[in-house]
C-alpha cells in the first residue's frame, strides 16, 4: 500500500520532474522534440568529427525536411560562413569548412525553435569577424576574477585525466552561436599556466573543443621566462628570453597544433611588461609575434594600460599606443576595451578606435557584470554592445564606425576579431542569473553578425530559452531592451562613472576618497562634485581628452551645448542649475534619472509576476528573487547618490519623486565583504 502511494505520487509529479527547468540547457532547449530526423534523411559525404556533431544535432532535434550537408571549397570567401537553400523538398547546407556546416545546422535549428518559416530558404551567412573569442578571467585555483556564477568550469586538478562533461557542453553552446575561440585563463595571468603540466591539461580542453570549431588561446604573464624559466629577467630583447619563448611555443604547438596564440596584459595594474626593461609595448608584442608566426599564432595585446599619474586615466591608452602605430607585426592585434576607463555602465567610446591606422584593432567587451550588479541585476547588454559598434569615430570621415574599423571593411585589416570577458561559471545555469545567459548569446550573435539588432537577438533568445508565446515574448523583450538604460539611470546617469564601492564594485560609494591611495581608483576623482557642480572636465580647459576624438566629435563633445546629454558629466563639469534640454536643472534631471531607474525596476517586477503562467516555477521564482534584489539595490543607489550629491548641490530632491528611505550616514557604513583589489 505504501509503495502504491509512492508510485501515485511519482506519477502525479511526473510532468514537473520531466519539465523541471534549471537553465542548464541555455538556449539549446527543444522541449517538445523527442527525436530528430533519421540518418537516411541526412545526405553527406566523408567523415569528420565536426560533421558527425552536425549530424547528431539533426538526428536529435531537427524535425523538418531531408538535409544535405555539402562541403564546397568555392565558398571559401564566406570563411566559416555557409549557404542554406531549399531545393525540391530538401534543404542544402553548403560551406567551405565543416565548421560552416555545423553553424548552418544551428541556424536551421534556431529557425525551428523560433517557429520561423523554412519552406523557401535562401540564406548566405558570412561572419563579421574571423576570431570570435571569449576571454575567461579564470584563475588556476578555480576562482574567477569578476566571476559571479560560481567557480571556474576548468577543473585543473582533475585534468588531464578526468574530463568533465561540461567541457563538451560548453563547446557545443559556443558553436551554436558561432564563437570559435576561447582564452582559458585570466589576463592577470599566473606564470604557471605555461608550465608543462598545465599545458598538458590545456591540450585536453583543446582536444574536446576542436570538433566544435573552437581554438584555444592563453593569457600569458610577461615575466614567465624569469619566474618559471629561471632566467635572470624577461627583457624581450634578450636572446635567451626570446629563446625561452621560442621553445615554449614549440612545446605548445607540439601538444596543440592549432593553438591560437597569446593574450597579454602588460604594464597595467601591476602586471609585468616590456616597460620594466625600458622597452615599448611594440617591442614586447613583436617579440611574441615573431615566435608565434611560424606556427600561425597571433598576439592579442591589450591597450588597457594606465598608471597612477596626473594624466586623466581616460587618455592614457591613446597616449601610449598612438605613437606605436605602424610598429606592430601583422600578427599582432590591439585589444581595446569599449570605453577608455573600464567597462562602465555607459562610457564614451574609446578614442583609440580608428586612431591606430596601421595596426589591427579589436573590441573587448565585458559580459560578466562587474559594474552592472553582478549576476543579481537583469541587464541585457546587446544595446551596450551595439552602441559601441555603431559609434562613428570619424577617423576616415563620416561612417567610420567601430564595427567597420574592426571588421576590416574600412581598412583591409590583417586580422579581424572581437572579444568579451565571459560570465560563465560552474553554476547549473552557467551565468548565475537566467537573463545573463542572454548576454553570452548576444555577444556570440553580434560577433557573427554585428548588423543584427538588439531587438532581434532578444526575440530569438527569449523564444529559444523560454517560450514563443507573444504574451510572454513582448513584455519580456521590452524589459530586456530598456534594462541597460535603466541600470545606467539608477547607477550612473548622464555620464557619471566609476562611483562604485571600492574593490568589489558592487553598490555605490560616491563619497569614496582614497586619500593616500591611487586617486584614479577613487570615485571623487571621477565625479568631481563640489559646490559649483559635478562631472569630469575633459574639455580643452580640463584634461583635454576631447582632443583625442576626431573632428567633429572633439568639438561636439567639447561644447557643453552640443555634447550628448547622456555623456555630459563624462566630458563636462556642469553647474547644478545648468538648464538641460527638457528645461530641468541638472540637479533635477539627475534626481529624475535616478528615480526613473528605480521605477523601471519596480515595473519589471510587476511585469515578471504576470509571466508566471508562461514559465516553469523554478526559473520564475529565481528571476523573481533576483528582481527583488535589483529593486532594493536600485533604491540604495538612488538614495546614496542623491543624498551625497545633495550635500554639494544644497537643492531639494524634487518633490514629485520617491523620497529617500535611507540615511546617508547609514549607507556610508555599508562595507560588503566581497574581496577584490581596486
Ligand atoms: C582582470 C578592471 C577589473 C580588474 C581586471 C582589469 C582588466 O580593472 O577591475 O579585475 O583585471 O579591469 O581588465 O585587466
Amino acid at each position: 500500500m505504501r509503495n502504491f502511494r509512492v508510485y501515485i505520487l511519482i506519477f502525479l509529479l511526473m510532468p514537473f520532474i520531466i519539465f523541471a527547468e534549471d537553465g542548464s540547457k541555455l538556449w539549446l532547449r527543444f522541449p517538445n522534440v523527442k527525436n530528430g530526423i533519421s540518418s537516411e534523411k541526412i545526405i553527406s559525404k566523408g567523415k569528420n568529427p565536426t560533421l558527425e556533431i552536425a549530424k547528431k544535432e539533426l538526428m536529435s532535434y531537427w524535425q523538418g525536411q531531408t538535409i544535405e550537408l555539402r562541403t564546397d571549397k568555392s565558398l571559401k570567401n564566406l570563411k566559416d560562413g555557409y549557404v542554406i537553400k531549399s531545393n525540391s523538398g530538401k534543404i542544402i547546407i553548403s560551406a567551405a569548412k565543416e565548421s560552416g556546416l555545423l553553424y548552418g545546422v544551428y541556424h536551421i535549428l534556431r529557425l525551428q525553435q523560433t517557429k520561423s518559416d523554412f519552406s523557401h530558404l535562401n540564406i548566405t551567412e558570412k561572419p563579421s569577424y574571423d576570431i570570435r573569442i571569449l576571454n575567461h578571467w579564470d584563475n588556476l585555483d578555480g576562482t574567477i576574477e569578476r566571476g559571479y556564477a560560481g567557480h571556474s568550469l576548468w577543473k585543473w586538478e582533475d585534468l588531464p585525466n578526468k574530463i568533465s562533461p561540461r567541457y563538451e557542453e560548453y563547446a557545443r553552446v559556443n558553436a551554436s552561436i558561432g564563437i570559435n575561440s576561447v582564452v582559458l585563463n585570466n589576463v592577470n595571468a599566473s606564470p604557471n599556466m605555461l608550465r608543462t603540466d598545465y599545458l598538458q591539461k590545456v591540450k585536453v580542453l583543446a582536444d574536446v573543443f576542436r570538433a566544435y570549431g573552437i581554438k584555444v588561446y592563453l593569457s600569458v604573464n610577461f615575466s614567465s621566462p624569469k619566474v618559471i624559466g629561471g632566467l635572470e629577467n624577461s627583457d624581450p630583447l634578450h636572446k635567451n628570453v626570446q629563446q625561452w619563448w621560442k621553445e615554449k611555443a614549440s612545446e605548445i604547438y607540439n601538444l596543440i597544433p592549432d593553438f591560437g596564440g597569446f593574450l597579454v596584459k602588460a604594464n597595467s595594474e601591476g602586471q609585468p611588461g616590456p616597460q620594466d626593461y625600458g622597452r615599448t609595448h611594440a617591442d614586447g608584442a613583436n617579440m611574441m609575434a615573431d615566435i608565434l608566426k611560424p606556427h600561425g599564432g597571433i598576439v592579442m595585446w591589450r591597450a588597457f594600460v594606465y598608471s597612477p599619474s596626473k594624466e586623466d586615466r581616460a587618455k592614457q591608452a591613446h597616449l601610449e599606443f598612438v605613437p606605436l602605430d605602424g610598429k606592430f607585426r601583422d600578427n599582432v592585434i590591439i585589444q581595446i576595451k569599449n570605453g577608455p576607463v573600464d567597462f562602465q555602465p555607459r562610457e564614451a567610446f574609446n578614442p583609440l578606435f580608428g586612431a591606430l591606422k596601421k595596426t589591427s584593432e579589436m573590441v573587448e567587451f565585458q559580459i560578466t557584470q562587474e559594474y552592472l550588479g553582478f549576476s543579481n541585476h537583469l541587464v541585457y547588454l546587446a544595446p551596450l554592445f551595439k552602441e559601441t559598434l555603431d559609434s562613428d569615430t570619424y577617423s576616415d570621415g563620416k561612417g567610420s564606425t567601430i564595427a567597420k574599423i574592426t571588421d576590416g571593411t574600412l581598412r583591409p585589416a590583417q586580422l579581424t576579431a572581437i572579444s568579451a570577458v565571459a560570465n560563465i561559471g560552474e553554476d547549473t545555469n552557467w551565468t548565475g542569473h537566467h537573463f545573463a545567459q542572454a548576454n553570452w548569446y548576444a555577444f556570440g550573435r553580434l560577433a557573427w553578425n554585428h548588423e543584427l539588432s538588439a531587438e532581434n537577438i532578444a526575440d530569438e533568445w527569449i523564444k529559444m530559452t523560454f517560450t514563443d508565446k507573444a504574451a510572454f515574448v513582448n513584455p519580456v523583450k521590452k524589459i530586456m531592451l530598456s534594462s541597460r538604460e535603466t541600470a545606467v539611470d539608477y547607477m550612473m546617469p548622464l555620464g557619471l562613472h566609476h562611483i562604485f564601492a571600492s574593490g568589489h564594485h558592487y553598490g555605490p560609494e560616491p563619497w569614496g576618497d582614497y586619500k593616500g591611495g591611487r586617486p584614479d581608483w577613487s570615485p571623487v576623482y571621477y565625479h568631481q562634485a563640489n559646490a559649483q557642480g559635478i562631472g569630469f572636465d575633459r574639455t580643452k580647459t580640463g584634461s583635454d581628452a576631447v582632443s583625442q576624438y576626431f573632428s567633429p566629435l572633439n568639438t561636439i563633445y567639447g561644447d557643453i551645448e552640443t555634447c550628448p546629454e547622456n555623456l555630459i558629466l563624462w566630458f563636462h563639469h556642469v553647474p547644478w542649475n545648468y538648464k538641460m534640454k527638457d528645461g530641468k536643472t541638472l540637479w533635477e534631471e539627475l534626481a529624475f534619472k535616478y528615480d526613473s531607474g528605480v521605477q523601471n525596476v519596480r515595473e519589471y517586477q510587476k511585469v515578471w509576476d504576470q509571466m508566471e503562467a508562461y514559465v516553469d516555477p523554478e526559473r520564475f521564482t529565481q528571476v523573481q528573487s533576483k528582481l527583488k534584489i535589483q529593486a532594493k539595490d536600485a533604491v540604495w543607489w538612488k538614495d546614496a547618490c542623491l543624498l551625497y550629491f545633495q550635500t554639494f548641490s544644497k537643492m531639494p530632491i524634487p518633490y514629485d519623486i520617491e523620497r529617500p528611505v535611507h540615511e546617508l550616514e547609514d549607507l556610508k557604513k555599508i562595507k560588503l565583504d566581497l574581496k577584490h583589489h581596486n
